[in-house]
């Protein structure tokens, strides 16, 4: 058996379906026997993302906030932490999806200074196809501004492999033109496109990352100033909601409700949104499962990805929202979203408990290396 655990990076822009192929991949590995530990991240603490992959039965530890490149440290002791419960074969991290320089700062010190305790996975982006439309100039709709661009780009310039996701978004016209553009861009890239919800093409993807080692290359050119103004534009909250009813209410609609009573105040706000989600888990005493609800643009509805399927009278709420916004807009969208919707359940009581909302603070990575 090999020793050294196998470290998969599955990066991309907000909400571009990394958690969601997160879970696929742990599956798809626990399935074949192979141990799997999980890592999340985020600017802030009280993870949407932790509560989904926990709520799988996997080890899953979380590393709040900053980003990996600048909690590079936490990472590695997030890894042994990982080793030590669960000793697993596979170690899986999502980084936070406004982060990049990944490889430089992430991938290469893991390699270089860490090289006997794990091998190191080609790295992922996932790419949204709806947004990148967009982003790429081939379909018109809202978009975000361009340093928050430059960021997604250079997401996508660093990857060693591109994935499309979602792409049973897409028809087969749509995917051709996406693609032509994404090539023309990023030349001699590597470029799939998978649907994790429909099973599409997961297996050459899945193989080539669980299989093949990551590339030595040169470091990407990024422009520091540019990234943290980009990062500085997107306003962040993280809130954790008490709820509780007399009646025993319908978790799956309440979650629904509350994305859209939040989406139309941040529409009319012009707050772009790149990401809001909710995870509702009931109290003990209710049996298992989650609901879970994301919203990852202004003009789609709201999808339950999760559904509970039962009644729920008691329950804790997280809620993640990131959008192009200034962070009191957020905090205004959110609080009057959740009184409104908690109106709508007769006997709900929702109490926000903890709350913080803000702008991230410019990256500092812990390592700033050359990989070769
Ligand atoms: N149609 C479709 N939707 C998908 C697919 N994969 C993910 N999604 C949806 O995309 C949304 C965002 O998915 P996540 O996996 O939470 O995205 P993420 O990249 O982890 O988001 P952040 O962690 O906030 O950056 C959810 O509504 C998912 O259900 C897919 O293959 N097809
Ligand atoms: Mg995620």
């Amino acid at each position: 058996m090999n020793p050294k655990a196998r470290c998969i990076m599955i990066g991309g822009f907000l909400g571009a379906g990394k958690t969601t192929a997160v879970r696929e991949l742990a599956h798809h590995l626990a399935a074949q026997g192979i141990r799997v530990g999980l890592i999340t991240n985020d600017q802030g603490c009280h993870l949407v993302d932790t509560a989904i992959l926990r709520s799988q039965g996997f080890a899953t530890e979380e590393i709040p906030g900053g980003c990996f490149c600048c909690r590079f440290n936490s990472l590695v002791d997030a890894s042994k932490k990982l080793t030590a419960s669960t000793q697993p074969e596979v170690i899986i991290a999502e980084p936070v999806g406004s982060c990049t320089d990944l490889v430089a700062t992430v991938t290469y010190p893991l390699r270089r200074f860490h090289g006997d305790h794990f091998t190191v996975a080609p790295v992922s982006v996932l790419v949204d196809p709806i947004r990148a439309l967009r982003a790429f100039g081939v379909e018109k709709g809202d978009t975000f501004s361009d340093k928050v661009l430059y960021i997604y780009f250079k997401q996508i310039e660093e990857a060693d492999v591109v994935v499309i996701s979602k792409c049973d978004l897409l028809d087969q016209e749509r995917l051709a033109l996406l693609r032509e553009a994404m090539a023309a861009k990023y030349r001699g890239k590597e470029i799939l496109a998978v649907s994790v919800t429909m099973g599409t093409n997961l297996e050459a993807w899945f193989a080539h990352i669980t299989r093949d080692e990551q590339m030595a290359r040169t470091a990407m050119d990024l422009d520091y100033q540019i990234y943290a103004a980009g990062e500085a534009l997107l306003g962040w909250l993280n809130c954790t909601v008490q709820v509780s009813a007399i009646t025993p209410f319908d978790a799956d609609a309440l979650l629904q409700r509350l994305a859209s009573e939040i989406q139309q105040r941040l529409r009319s706000s012009n707050a772009q949104v790149a990401h809001l989600k909710m995870a509702l888990s009931p109290d003990a005493g209710f049996g298992g499962g989650i609901a879970a609800v994301n919203l990852v643009s202004n003009d789609v509805v709201p999808e339950l990805s999760i559904r509970l399927e039962k009644p729920v009278t008691r329950g804790q709420l997280i809620l993640n929202l990131r959008a192009e916004a200034a962070p009191d807009v957020l905090g205004t969208g959110v609080r009057d979203g959740l009184a409104a919707a908690a109106e709508a359940f007769p006997t709900l009581v929702a109490t926000l408990d903890h709350f913080e909302h803000f702008r991230p603070g410019k990256p500092t990575p812990t390592h700033i290396a050359s990989p070769r």
